[in-house]
């Protein structure tokens, strides 16, 4: 075989190799000397809640599992069914791994203590079960948001301890049960992209090193607020009609950013007269998706900062999100130059 002829036979021995979601981490973690496999294990416990949360959303409309579950969550707002069903899910299979300390999800008012670090527990896991989930009745793509940091023996408080800023995510994601089921995952050495086969039950690798496109001509936001977002905001959005821009929205953090990912474009939740600091969650909806379009090449902004950057306070602590291409990220910015464009600070 000519040197050119083995290189071809790589090549295609390469592309065609399937890898499931489980050996690539393991393979990435073998990368790592001294590695103990703990981490390994939690991508293991989410990606098995995330099948378990699809099959769920698959028959939820034959389980009647579908509209309001009747009560509100910590935020003020209504719970759906499939809140609940897949906030369960996640605890359950989380709380089975050994290495977790603290458990925390946008359902609950106050972080799980599963062990101490005394007794073993090195991360913690934050996530939104089931984002955008009053879209599941009309057949909308929906999504789990998940974040892990380390866990610091040092701090007493469990709510203290995951108050990091994004910056220290030793993983994050999000699985999108859409048309297929997709898992996307950082651990912070570029981003990898999985489907399930739902025949043999496994994430398969469909995409390494997913880079979000440097341009793309499209906004994603409410633009139904208009006149309630900060005046930065409008300036842009005055200008992207101008630009011969479109606008994609479909109200699912999950999909609304997968597609930004994929096919470039910036993804905005600006500060409202309702939600005065941004409706999205910093530690397990704005941190996670930001470590994701960093990490492919993008950016992420809350207000004038680097949404990796803040210094959360709370868990359930809100900010405003604008995240997506490179170019479409700055054009944005070119019209915040102080603060009280890119939110409500006076001059
Ligand atoms: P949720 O966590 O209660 O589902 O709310 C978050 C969702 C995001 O998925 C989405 O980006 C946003 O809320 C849509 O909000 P709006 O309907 O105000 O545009
Ligand atoms: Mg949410």
């Amino acid at each position: 075989m000519s040197p050119k002829d083995a290189t071809a036979a790589t090549r295609a021995t390469t592309t065609e190799n399937l890898a499931s979601l489980q050996a690539h981490i393991l393979a990435e973690e073998t990368r790592h000397p001294g590695a103990s496999g703990d981490f390994t294990w939690i991508v293991s416990a989410i990606q098995f809640a995330g099948k378990a949360i699809a099959h769920m959303v698959r028959r939820a409309r034959l389980e009647q599992v579908l509209g309001d579950y009747g009560e509100e969550n910590v935020q003020g707002e209504r719970q759906q069914h499939m809140d609940v069903i897949a906030n369960r899910i996640i605890n359950r299979c989380l709380g089975e791994r050994a290495s977790i300390a603290l458990v925390a999800s946008e359902e609950d008012e106050t972080p799980t203590i599963i062990r101490t670090g005394a007794e073993g527990g090195k991360y913690c896991v934050l996530f939104d079960p089931l984002d955008g989930s009053s879209n599941l009745d009309f057949g909308v793509g929906v999504g789990t948001i998940f974040s892990v940091l380390r866990n610091d023996a040092e701090v007493a408080d469990a709510e203290q301890t995951l108050c990091q800023p994004g910056s220290m995510q030793v993983a994050a994601g999000y699985i999108l049960y859409g048309s297929s089921t997709v898992f996307v995952i950082t651990t912070g050495n570029g981003v990898d992209m999985f489907e399930l086969d739902p025949h043999i039950g496994s994430f398969l690798l469909v995409k390494g090193g997913v880079r979000v496109p440097r341009a793309h001509r499209v906004y994603s936001i409410n633009e139904a607020y208009r006149d309630q977002f900060p005046r930065g905001y409008q300036s842009y959005l005055d200008w992207a009609h101008r630009n011969g821009y479109s606008s994609r929205y479909i109200g699912s953090m999950v999909a609304d950013v997968h597609r930004t990912l994929l096919q470039g474009g910036v993804f905005m939740y600006p500060p409202t007269a309702k939600h005065r600091d941004g409706k999205l969650r910093l530690l397990y909806e704005a941190n996670p998706m930001a470590m994701v379009i960093e990490q492919a090449g993008g950016l992420a902004y809350s207000g004038l900062e680097r949404t990796l950057a803040l210094q959360p306070h709370r868990l359930h602590q809100r900010t405003s999100v604008l995240m997506g291409s490179a170019d479409e990220v700055e054009h944005v910015r070119r019209f915040m130059p102080t603060a009280a464009d890119a939110g409500f600070e006076d001059d």
